[in-house]
């Protein structure tokens, strides 16, 4: 039997702890980077990749989807200590071949960690594992594809087959992949962006008229005031420390608000400027905010609540003009604020109301105001409104459309913003599915598709029969790991396009596929010669990214090709010349610029140095509603009652991981080495249970009925609000439950998990 752990819990790699850091980055950054490089490939080639990186007309960071700078970049290093992690692992010239499947059956390498698996290094050939078989093997690109199309073919329903896209596909792959699948007749088209951003996306298309952030980079030299909520860049997005500098120094002030003091929060020392390694770097945070997990809502609610009374007191604090002009709904708005009890919000979120206040009071002040947030609002039960009041604070201040001030989602991955634009969205609008049509010629389906939730119950259920997943780790990345693994086991067939060995090749359908593609770093060659594609940022440019390196394989297909392979072995009235389109994707690109608005000239514009702004009517302070105005929201309370010996576990990123990538075993800024089977909680809440600094537990959520087990992980105590609790993603994920997702987003409640704990006997 395969087995889904994770990390199998008979294995401690020795646990130590020490303070967490203060300050994020200098000199230890740098090595550490250097380390994995290094560790990882050839001097020559880890060069070569580190030199281009995020450089104009170089490869684009797979790490993360921070913007680079419009004008000058370092010459030598436009990166980060993850982005090189990223590359060491991608770059790297350790091979996964047909032969290392003959020695592991995919039982075997089940039991191996994540952190192993990773390690082995680039997957080399097209894979199979047969029906009943117990290892995978060598398949012809041809086979593997004909199979595909047998499958597809043989469903009773296109809307049996559900497509998976992880966010790091480009824009063309996207392109031509969501193509294919409309061709072939579904709108089943889960991706990552379902467990990530999809509140923000639905917050703000709701308000704003534009599911994505309005804020350019340059803001941030301009903004008066920043606030950061659930977000830990000085580990996921390293170049914002950047970007919160440069604001710092031009006079910025800035509000963070986290349960957990993070490190990249308080102080940045960059490490290729002598200035901060001497002088010892730039304090960040002015004010920072402990909150109680999931307690923003109340805190936004507190703030405005205060923005309000000054306003009636002094006046100047509002944008009267904007208010009266430009939103609606503002009058209910503000009859909804009079209801609430600021010292009932302080209780809830679980801030003294003294800071509150002071919080409150630069806000008032300040008007250029950018607010940042990342997973720590977007996954709970009430993201949506929980983001729909950050709108309000915006708009209450007329702090969107100006220079310094806006929203500013924080995306994950480094093409996730941009495989929507490409239509990689299960319900997709009427007007993107009517362009296919006006272009290509063929009727698209209409009927909304399964998101990710919905697919995994699909599958369970039976009603989906075939899984195929452009890049990601669908087992891992899901909720409730026991649950999906039998979903994905329920399937007739599953293929996964990937660079790399994952836990989710190893959790398989009756018949099981890998198809193994290139990445972003590696040279693609085509018949039209060598190709270059194109993402688009958390901030809406468009770029190029060019792979420099020699693939590790010759077996190896670009994501563009794979898509073709597949749509040609299924599709029976080929309209499409896939074959032109691989061979230069110039002609891809031609169709997106038909297809989808923003992408005028597009083969010119992608080659200017830096790219291209898309079109964003918030930044303009145009809102694409219904009555084209920005819309106030009125967003009740629900706040989630912990009866005795409950907790409320967020899932959250270690400093050495990728999403389910185990870099290492290390979390350097919070001061956790070699293991990741933790439970940081806090001190008193242990005295009170009666638990131990390294005492082994096991952690239960009991949603639906349903009895999850996460077995042995250790206690860390650790500065974290009362009640609250803190372990590592993906290994938690077992607690995560299926049926337990936001509200309207349908995102899994991964930062707020109720669970109980107990010793392990
Ligand atoms: N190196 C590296 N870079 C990455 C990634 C990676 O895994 N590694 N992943 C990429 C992806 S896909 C994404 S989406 C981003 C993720 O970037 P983040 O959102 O920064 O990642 P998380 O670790 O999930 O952390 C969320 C933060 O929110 C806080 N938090 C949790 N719950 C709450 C809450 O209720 N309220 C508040 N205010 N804060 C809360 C946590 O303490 C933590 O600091 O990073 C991207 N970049
Ligand atoms: N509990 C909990 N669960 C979470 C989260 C959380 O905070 N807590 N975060 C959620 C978030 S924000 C996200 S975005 C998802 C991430 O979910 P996914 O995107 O599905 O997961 P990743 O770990 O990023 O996927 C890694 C795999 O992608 C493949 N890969 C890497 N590069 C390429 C490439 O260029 N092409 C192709 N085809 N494949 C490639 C490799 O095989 C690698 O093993 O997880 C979500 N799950
Ligand atoms: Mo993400």
């Amino acid at each position: 039997m395969s087995k889904i752990n994770p990390q199998p819990p008979t294995h401690f790699t020795g646990i130590e702890t020490t303070e967490p850091a203060k300050e994020a980055a200098g000199f230890t950054a740098v090595f550490s980077s250097m380390k994995h490089v290094f560790g990882a490939m050839p001097v020559r080639r880890g060069l070569k990749s580190l030199l281009n990186l995020n450089q104009k007309g170089g490869v684009d960071c797979p790490s993360c989807a921070w913007p680079d700078p419009d004008g000058e970049r370092s010459k030598i290093a436009e990166y980060c200590e993850n982005g090189a992690k990223a590359i060491a692992e991608e770059a790297t010239t350790r091979k996964v071949t047909p032969v290392f499947f003959q020695k592991y059956s995919v039982a075997g390498l089940s039991q191996k960690s994540d952190y192993w698996l990773g390690q082995q290094g680039r997957l080399t050939h097209p894979l199979i594992v047969k029906e009943g078989g117990q290892h995978y093997e060598k398949i012809s690109w041809d086979e593997a594809f004909q199979l595909i199309g047998n499958q597809l073919n043989k469903l009773d329903s296109p809307d049996e087959a559900i497509f998976y896209t992880s966010g790091r596909t480009s824009n063309e792959a996207a392109f031509l992949y969501q193509l294919f699948i409309r061709m072939y007749g579904t709108n089943n088209m889960p991706d990552c962006s379902n467990m990530c951003h999809e509140s923000s996306g639905s917050a703000l298309g709701e308000t704003l008229g534009l599911g994505k952030g309005s804020v350019k980079l340059d803001d941030f030299e301009k903004a008066e005031v920043i606030m950061i909520l659930g977000q830990n860049p000085g580990t996921n997005h390293p170049r914002m420390l950047s970007a919160l500098k440069k604001a710092k120094r031009a006079g910025a002030k800035i509000i963070s608000v986290n349960p957990l003091v993070e490190a990249g929060l308080l102080k940045f020392k960059h490490p290729q400027e002598m200035r901060d390694v001497v002088f010892g770097g730039e304090k960040l945070t002015d004010i920072y905010l402990q909150i109680k997990i999931n307690g923003d809502l109340a805190l936004l609610k507190a703030i405005n609540k205060l923005l309000l009374e000054a306003e009636r007191k002094t006046g100047g604090v509002f944008d009267r003009n904007f208010l009266s002009n430009q939103t609606e709904n503002y009058e209910k708005y503000i009859k909804s604020l009079e209801n609430e009890s600021l010292e009932q919000l302080s209780d809830e979120c679980g801030i003294a109301l003294e800071e509150i206040k002071a919080a409150a009071d630069l806000l008032i002040q300040y008007k250029k105001i950018i607010v940042c947030w990342a997973m720590g609002l977007t996954q709970h039960k009430n993201s949506v409104p929980t983001i729909r009041e950050v709108v309000n604070l915006l708009l209450l201040k007329g702090s969107i459309g100006i220079e310094g001030g806006g929203t500013c989602p924080v995306r994950g991955h480094s093409n996730v913003q941009g495989d929507r634009t490409m239509g990689i969205f299960e319900r997709p609008k009427p007007e993107f599915l009517d362009n296919l049509q006006k272009v290509f010629g063929f009727e698209p389906p209409r009927k909304h598709g399964y998101d990710t939730v919905e697919a995994i119950k699909a599958m369970a259920e039976g009603k989906a029969k075939v899984f195929i997943g452009m890049g990601g780790n669908f087992l891992s990345a899901t909720p409730d790991t026991e649950f999906t693994a039998k979903a994905l086991q329920n399937c007739d067939l599953t293929v996964h396009i990937s660079t790399k060995l994952n836990r989710s090749h190893l959790i398989h359908g009756k018949t099981a596929l890998i198809l193994p593609t290139l990445g972003r770093t590696d040279l693609d060659i085509q018949a039209g010669g060598v190709q270059f594609v194109s993402v688009e940022d958390s901030m809406g440019v468009v770029h190029s990214s060019k792979g420099l390196l020699k693939p590790i394989s010759e077996h190896l297909l670009s994501e563009p090709a794979i898509v073709a392979g597949m749509a040609k072995a299924t599709l029976k009235n080929n309209i499409v010349d896939w074959d032109s389109l691989v061979a230069n994707y110039n002609n891809i690109r031609t169709l997106i610029e038909q297809s989808i608005a923003g992408f005028d000239n597009y083969n010119v514009r992608v080659r200017h140095d830096g790219g291209f702004y898309l079109p964003n009517p918030p930044r303009e302070r145009k809102f694409s509603t219904d009555t084209q105005k920005a819309k106030f929201t009125i967003n009740p309370l629900e706040s989630i009652k912990l009866a005795e010996g409950e907790y409320l576990m967020m899932t959250i990123r270690s400093h050495d991981q990728f999403n389910t990538t185990i870099y290492g075993l290390d979390d350097r800024y919070r001061g956790i080495y070699n293991e990741r089977r933790i439970i940081m909680m806090n001190e008193t809440d242990m005295q009170e249970a009666n638990f131990e600094k390294y005492q082994l537990v096991n952690l239960y959520n009991n949603h639906g009925g349903v009895e999850r087990v996460a077995e042995k992980f250790i206690i860390v105590p650790y500065n974290i609000p009362r009640k609250c609790v803190a372990t590592y993603f993906p290994e938690a994920n077992v607690l995560v439950p299926i049926d337990s997702y936001a509200d309207i987003s349908k995102t899994p409640t991964s930062k707020s998990v109720v669970i109980t704990i107990k010793a392990f006997l």
